[in-house]
């Protein structure tokens, strides 16, 4: 574990030229800010119109770990200008979802940051913005918080992090969220569920919407991981 406070989201100052491919071990980068990544076919097509559904998530790091949803029913939608004047995907919190493949690597503990927004004061259940897959994975995906835009509770973004039976607050609604994670685990950690659970029976329950996730197979430094929150909160106008 890295070891990291609320304190680091402190620091804003990041040039605006700033890109988290610049910092090494980038396996994952979404930006549904980026319309041309957001397409309306499982096989690539073209750029989703506004409010169409999006089969195809490109992944912008380079590693062509795109997140992809071959349902018609279950594909988020690309909303326009829905955070700070940037487009998102939103999704329905019933039985939408995406999944994106990173590829393992050994004995290292993959740290996330992601941009969400959810629509309710509570979560039902095993509510996950998005967790990994594989073996055993589906029961525990266990992850700490290196920060956070606020100080609440985060059993929404990960499924069954202590055993969830009921419904749980996941205050502030509609609030634009900033978070990074390192998770616990390195063996577990490849097959990444955008916008709900791998279980049916379990759904988020309202809709959400998902801005940007980087995933980075080899943890930044302190120093960067505080760029990487200052670009997010700088881009998609969150602040402290
Ligand atoms: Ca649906």
């Amino acid at each position: 574990m890295l070891g990291l406070g609320t304190s680091l989201v402190g620091e804003r100052t990041v040039g605006q030229d700033f890109s988290p491919g610049s910092i090494a071990g980038l396996a994952l980068w979404l930006d549904a800010s980026d319309s041309s990544t957001l397409l309306n076919a499982a096989s690539e097509g073209s750029p989703a119109a506004p409010d169409d559904p999006v089969f195809r998530w490109l992944d912008k790091s380079g590693n062509r770990n795109d997140a992809v949803q071959t349902t018609l029913n279950q594909c988020g939608l690309r909303r326009t200008a829905a955070q700070h004047g940037l487009d998102v995907v939103e999704f329905d919190g019933s039985n939408d979802n995406m999944i994106a493949n990173i590829p393992q690597i050994a004995g290292v503990q993959p740290v996330i940051f992601v941009v969400w927004k959810y629509s309710a004061a509570e979560v039902i259940s095993y509510g996950a913005l998005f967790e990994h897959g594989g073996a055993g994975a589906r029961l525990n995906a266990y992850f700490v918080v290196l920060s956070t835009s606020f100080d609440q509770p985060q059993p929404m973004l990960f499924r069954n992090l202590t055993d969830l039976s009921g419904s749980v607050n996941v205050a502030p609604i509609n609030a634009c969220n900033v978070l990074a994670y390192q998770t616990l685990s390195a063996s577990e950690d490849t097959n990444y569920k955008l916008g709900g659970c791998w279980e049916s029976a379990f759904t988020m329950g309202d809709p959400l919407r998902l801005s940007e996730m980087l995933i980075y197979s080899a943890p930044p430094s302190i120093r960067d991981v505080q760029k990487l929150i200052a670009y997010l909160m700088a881009k998609w106008g969150v602040s402290q």
